[in-house]
């Protein structure tokens, strides 16, 4: 990696962090991360990165660096990426030159936790013009599984582009726009691969994966079919096009802090043809790399054009 390239020539992007408390702090301690100022070099440690990938599960994020390794010719000679978050087992986190691998869990809550400490990371590291990506999975609504879908907007489950945080009581609305003009360059890349269907659209965050998604195969279930067809119908009226469990505050989270922000998620099973994941192991995995194929074209596109990749 040649960093001088790296830098980039016009106005640099910093990291916001909105907390006068932070810069008065002898220490912070990135509890959830292991990691903290007195304790490691984090600037040293992350100064580098540029582009932060984040998804559900710790195992996926591992070969997503994996696969980005080989991708950018970066491989470890003992094919060993060490989890950077080894001391705790909340989250894992993996680098490889630019890039950064973070799991997040499951839900709002979780990500939330991820995503406050992975900002602090990134403000204390010193990092400039970071994109960050959540790279998933969802369920479909009329779309054919192994669909990808670069979401335009994160809606909340009554489809409004919003998050709704409650601090000291009451509730603080936030803005989940995510960026256009990413979404666009991520279609673009799908094209130019060429190996699986990609489309933009809305995409709609739920509390739960069960009767916040409208299944009817969870442990309780007060409503009909024909209530659930009737409520997804409307969702795809609203522009939505597949359902997952993170994406408004992932985007509320990154406006707030400058950072460049798109979600990828590859669709699973199409919800108005049923509720269960009945396709093969084998398949699903393969649906699960299609977000991180994807991602990983758009990086080395993007590093190749900054010269940053040696030839
Ligand atoms: C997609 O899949 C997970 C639930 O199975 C959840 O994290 C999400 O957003
Ligand atoms: N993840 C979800 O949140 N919903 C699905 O239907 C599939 C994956």
């Amino acid at each position: 990696m040649k960093m001088d390239t790296m830098k980039n020539k016009g106005t640099s992007r910093p990291v916001i962090v909105h907390n006068p408390y932070l810069c008065g702090m002898k220490e912070d301690i990135l509890y959830h991360f292991n990691l903290g100022t007195a304790t490691h070099d984090l600037p040293a440690l992350f100064g580098d990165v540029k582009f932060v990938c984040v998804g559900g599960s710790a195992w996926r994020m591992k070969e997503f660096v994996e696969f980005m390794a080989a991708e950018l010719g970066m491989q470890n000679p003992r094919s060993d990426y060490p989890n950077i978050c080894a001391g705790t087992d909340r989250y894992a986190m993996y680098k490889v030159g630019p890039v950064l691998s973070v799991s997040h869990g499951i839900g709002i809550p979780s990500i939330s936790t991820m995503l406050h400490e992975l900002i602090k990371l990134l403000h204390h590291a010193q990092c400039t013009d970071v994109t960050v990506l959540r790279i998933g999975t969802s369920g479909g609504i009329g779309l054919e599984p192994g669909t990808v879908v670069v979401t335009k907007q994160s809606v909340d489950a009554t489809f409004m582009p919003k998050f709704e945080q409650l601090i000291l009581g009451e509730t603080v609305v936030r803005n989940t726009d995510l960026d256009y003009s990413l979404a666009e360059e991520l279609l673009l890349c799908s094209e130019e691969l060429g190996q699986f269907h990609t489309v933009i659209g809305n995409t709609m965050c739920t509390l739960d994966f069960y009767e916040g998604q409208g299944r009817l195969d969870g442990a309780f279930c007060m409503y009909t079919e024909k209530d659930k067809q009737k409520y997804l119908i409307k969702a795809r009226e609203a522009g939505v096009c597949n359902i997952e469990m993170e994406s408004t505050v992932f985007a509320a989270m990154c406006k707030l802090s400058g950072l460049r922000a798109a979600v990828v998620c590859a669709t699973l099973v199409d919800r108005l043809k049923g509720d269960q994941l009945i396709s093969s192991h084998d398949v699903l995995h393969s649906y699960q790399q299609r977000p991180q194929i994807l991602v990983g074209y758009y990086i080395k596109k993007q590093l190749n054009a900054l010269g940053a990749l040696q030839k």
